[in-house]
């Protein structure tokens, strides 16, 4: 993974078809196997220059294809290595084929997440950085996209290293204290110590606090259909899906396994479940339905209880209604285009009238179901961390610097105190890429695919 002289290619769009594919090269020979690859005389840096490419067929048959030739000259580039960019026609076959003739001259094929390792050990990018590539890439909403920009453009990182700087702040005046014994004197005194430790626990905490909200965002979250059969679950699923994904009919009974899709509402990534609906039954099937459904509820960030509130509310109701009454829950009143027989006006929960058939009520129900997820917090501001790993690492510093805080306010000897905040320091250079196991990265950029 780590084998920086070697030059690796790429195509670096996606696979299928289109009026463009672009070959990337990254490494010392860039501009040499360029010269074996394109027609013309050697490239000027950020020059786009019109060519003829060579393209080699898995028989080793030759060709060419018109296309347009970028290079970047070290270190000035996306790697900081020399980096060539070929847009050709974008056919697959013949990007491979481009690709191929690269490897003849000379590259070798870039693993996943390569180009933007080299990013990371060149010092082009931080880790957050580099870790955002991935996500702006695989960000499903806006929002997540937003949020993943940020992140590129180094937020986080000022973020923590703001920190940091505070935390190196209080070492050096510890050291300090450490290296002049004798005097007796404190660069810093303990009640100091722990009240500047105080200020910057609670700056973690209020990033740490946003990390909820962030990781809902970049992971999305999954709400759950739950009521009895033919209250109009698969229904409401197919409206707010845009799309008859689930089978609707009025033999209750018919939804028996889980169906998920993934649908945008208001900027969140929800994953939807339709289940089955509650209620006893000798039918196998649809009993084991009944248990995937309880399952589902019992994983899920929300359940979406459903009534029919054209009918008064039955057994099978009350029991969903229990069931779920340690969960965070919307009730949905559906068909709404029928009489109001149904009194809800006990529950504690927010509860939204909608009608499945004429689609009245949606918009409030898509609010309802954003605003019990973010628990009241929309999705104005973008959350400055949303990924696990960052979460994990804050959250052990964090622990780090409480105890060193409780050890200056017991005037613990200062050796302690320093050793708990060179700790805490070690896992924010972790965060930011400062110090970072090899196998710590090869999990993250594996999780790229060829040619990021
Ligand atoms: N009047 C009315 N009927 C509805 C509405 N939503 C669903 N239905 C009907 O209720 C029946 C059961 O719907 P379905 O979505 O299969 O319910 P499920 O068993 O809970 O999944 C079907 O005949 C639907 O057409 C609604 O808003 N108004
Ligand atoms: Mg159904």
């Amino acid at each position: 993974m780590f084998a920086p002289d070697d030059t690796i290619v790429a195509v670096a769009t996606p696979p299928g078809r289109g009026a463009i594919g672009v070959v990337r090269l990254s490494g010392p020979r860039t501009q040499h196997i360029l010269g074996h690859l394109v027609t013309g005389a050697a490239p000027v840096p950020r020059v786009a220059r019109v060519a003829r490419v060579l393209v080699l067929d898995a028989g080793g048959r030759e060709s060419f294809d018109d296309a347009v030739a970028l290079f970047f000259a070290a270190p000035q580039s996306y790697t900081g290595e020399d980096v060539a960019e070929i847009s050709a026609h974008g056919n697959p076959l013949l990007l491979e084929g481009i690709v191929r003739a690269a490897m003849r001259a000379g590259a070798r094929l870039a693993q996943p997440g390569e180009f933007t390792l080299r990013a990371f050990v060149n010092g082009k990018r931080d880790l957050p950085q580099a870790e955002a590539v991935a996500d702006l890439i695989d960000a499903a909403t806006p929002a997540q996209a937003r949020a993943a920009a940020d992140q590129l453009h180094g937020t986080l990182t000022v973020r923590i290293g703001a920190i940091d700087a505070e935390l190196f702040d209080l070492l050096a005046r510890l050291e300090a204290s450490l290296d002049f014994p004798d005097e007796g004197y404190h660069f810093i005194e303990p009640a100091a110590i722990a009240g500047a430790l105080a200020v910057i626990i609670g700056r973690i905490d209020t990033l740490l606090a946003d990390a909820a909200r962030g990781r809902m965002l970049r992971e999305g979250a999954t709400v759950v259909m739950a009521g009895r059969p033919n209250v109009g679950k698969s229904s409401l699923f197919n409206l707010l899906l845009g799309a008859d994904r689930a089978i609707v009919t009025d033999v209750p009974g018919t939804t028996r396994d889980l169906v998920a899709e993934r649908v945008d509402i208001e900027g969140l990534a929800v994953t939807l479940v339709d289940t089955a609906g509650a209620r006893p039954t000798v039918d196998p099937i649809e009993r084991e339905g009944v248990a995937r459904s309880a399952q589902a509820r019992a994983a899920s960030s929300l359940v979406l209880v459903v009534l029919d509130q054209g009918e008064p509310m039955t057994d099978d109701d009350r029991r969903v209604l229990d069931a779920t009454r340690e969960r965070p829950r919307v009730i949905v009143k559906n068909k709404s285009d029928r009489p109001d027989c149904c009194d809800v006006s006990d529950l504690a929960a927010p509860v939204v009238a909608v009608s499945a058939r004429s689609g009245a009520g949606v918009a409030a129900l898509r609010e309802a179901i954003v605003r019990a997820l973010t628990a009241s917090d929309p999705l104005r501001d973008t959350p400055a961390i949303t990924n696990v790993r960052h979460v994990a690492l804050l959250d052990e510093a964090r622990a780090a610097i409480a105890r060193a805080r409780m050890a200056a306010e017991a005037a613990a000897p200062e050796e302690f105190i320093a050793a708990d905040l060179q700790q805490a320091r070690e896992r924010l250079d972790e965060i930011v890429g400062k110090r970072t196991s090899e196998d710590v990265l090869r999990h993250i950029f594996e999780r790229f695919c060829i040619g990021k």
